[in-house]
């Protein structure tokens, strides 16, 4: 009777020795939080946004706001699909609670 190789000759069987690529965990794929521009957010509160959510310094945090209100969007912060996810409802959440329209969305890197 005729072996597994016979009958499939182009199956290539499995290594035993583990290639590169099984042996390295993969990096995790990243996603920019975006915030977006709007005309009724107040600058202030988009400041402490950046500050409590994102953790940047006031400085860092005026800087990005400007160039959202400038540009029309920016990266707030750069994060894993789940942290990035969580970060986005915080944004809608804190936005919701004190009525300001601010939307923030996620991209992949
Ligand atoms: N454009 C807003 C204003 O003039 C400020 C603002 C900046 C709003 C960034 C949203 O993501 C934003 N008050």
């Amino acid at each position: 009777m005729a072996g597994e190789e016979d009958r499939y000759p182009w199956a290539e069987e499995d290594s035993d020795v583990a290639t590169e690529s099984e042996l390295q965990p993969e990096e995790p794929r990243l996603y920019r939080v975006l915030l977006l521009n709007d005309d009724y957010t107040s600058m202030e509160f988009v400041v402490k946004v950046l500050m409590s959510i994102f953790h940047h310094p006031e400085q860092k945090a005026v800087e990005i706001m400007l160039h959202v209100h400038h540009n029309g969007v920016g990266v707030a912060g750069v994060f894993p699909f789940e942290v990035a996810e969580t970060k986005v409802s915080r944004v809608h959440e804190l936005a919701r609670q004190d009525e300001f329209p601010l939307r923030c969305a996620m991209e992949p890197e």
